[in-house]
């Protein structure tokens, strides 16, 4: 469901074949072997694009071809080498053997290159064949072939925010509120058992945003759900920290708060580090309004935005949306091509 996959074959080019010849000229007598080398084949490329967000244009185009080298000519001719073909994938994109299943390569930062399949050598010539007591080689080789892969691609969908917080916090309702995504919602935790993905559009901008289950105290030691699905949200730009405010919880906010800090730092100090706005949840539910005050200045501590929403209502969720907008509107830098190969 989270995963986008294609199989593709790429081939790289055949080098050209070397030439068998001799110089034929007036007043030159037996002029020698000038049979040139054969060409290089060109390379496949896969490179990590900006413009790519999925593995759609494989599914099309699923075999990858690199030119060919030219053969080497009379006269001391090389071949001219195959024009190298380079190939998109979204950032995200991790290459297997499809034949092996081996991890080749994982494509984490934009205009990052890899040559997945490389040209074959161009044949030698005769002229290379000649010796001093070998004046007249008639040896040539053929080209040596390009190396061909089958592949597999996956791409871990990426979502631009991720939603976290305590069971029931009111993450499914809130991503079924500002998103097409219609993921199941109870008053019991553990209700999410798989991340849901929602496209959400503001203004002209769209992101994705990822719902995952709830987290509880030790969840990165296996408690409850545990902390497996946080990779889904490893390569998000920002979280969205949900806080049930209501009553209903039982517990305390900024306790709650604070043991899905902890439980994130506990798989990872990244994910911990992200961009983070939290969000104070079911305002229409909550009596204590002290409750809200003491996470708002939590929150204003440790310098971070503050929301106040309910999804039941619609409080809050447009200035909720124009933040989420903003937070994600920086693009990644772009990547520069040439001083990428440089
Ligand atoms: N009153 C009120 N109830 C809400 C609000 N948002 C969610 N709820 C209720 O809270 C309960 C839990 O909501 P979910 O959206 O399933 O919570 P969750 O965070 O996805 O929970 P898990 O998937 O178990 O982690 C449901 O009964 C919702 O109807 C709100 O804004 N106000
Ligand atoms: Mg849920």
């Amino acid at each position: 469901m989270f995963i986008d996959e294609v199989r593709i074959l790429v081939k790289a080019g055949d080098g050209g074949n070397g030439c068998l010849a001799f110089r034929r000229e007036k007043y030159v007598p037996r002029g020698g072997p000038s049979g040139g080398d054969g060409g290089r084949g060109g390379d496949v490329i896969l490179y990590a694009s900006v413009h790519h967000n999925t593995l759609l244009h494989f599914r099309f185009n699923p075999e990858h071809t690199a030119q060919r080298g030219r053969h080497g000519e009379g006269s001391n001719r090389t071949g001219h080498d195959g024009t190298s073909l380079e190939v998109p994938v979204p950032v995200g994109t991790v290459v297997y053997d499809a034949d092996t299943g081996e991890l080749i390569h994982d494509f984490t930062q934009p205009g990052e290159r890899f040559v997945i399949a490389r040209g074959g050598r161009g044949g030698k010539g005769n002229a290379r064949f000649a010796t001093s007591t070998h004046q007249a080689p008639t040896e040539h080789e053929p080209g040596h072939p390009g190396e061909e892969r089958r592949l597999r691609l996956e791409l871990k969908l990426l979502a631009d925010i991720g939603l976290v917080g305590f069971p029931n916090a009111g993450k499914s309702t809130l991503i079924s509120r500002i998103s097409a995504a219609r993921p199941k919602i109870a008053d019991y935790p553990f209700t999410t058992l798989e991340p849901n993905l929602g496209v959400v559009s503001y203004e002209d901008r769209t992101f994705v945003v990822a719902d995952i289950p709830g987290l509880i105290e030790g969840a990165h030691l296996g408690h409850g759900l545990g902390v497996q699905f946080l990779r889904h949200i490893e390569r998000t730009r920002l979280l969205v920290h949900l806080v049930d405010v209501s009553e209903a919880s039982g517990r305390d906010p900024v306790h709650d708060f604070e043991v899905v800090m902890e439980e994130l730092a506990g798989f990872s100090a990244d994910v911990a580090g992200k961009p983070m706005i939290v969000v104070a949840t079911k305002m229409d539910a909550a009596q204590d309004l002290q409750r809200v005050k003491s996470l708002e200045k939590m929150a204003s501590k440790r310098k971070l935005p503050f929301l106040k929403i309910s999804s039941v209502t619609g409080l809050g969720i447009e200035p909720l949306k124009a933040a989420m907008a903003k937070a994600v509107s920086i693009e990644p830098a772009p990547a520069d091509r040439s001083t990428a190969e440089a």
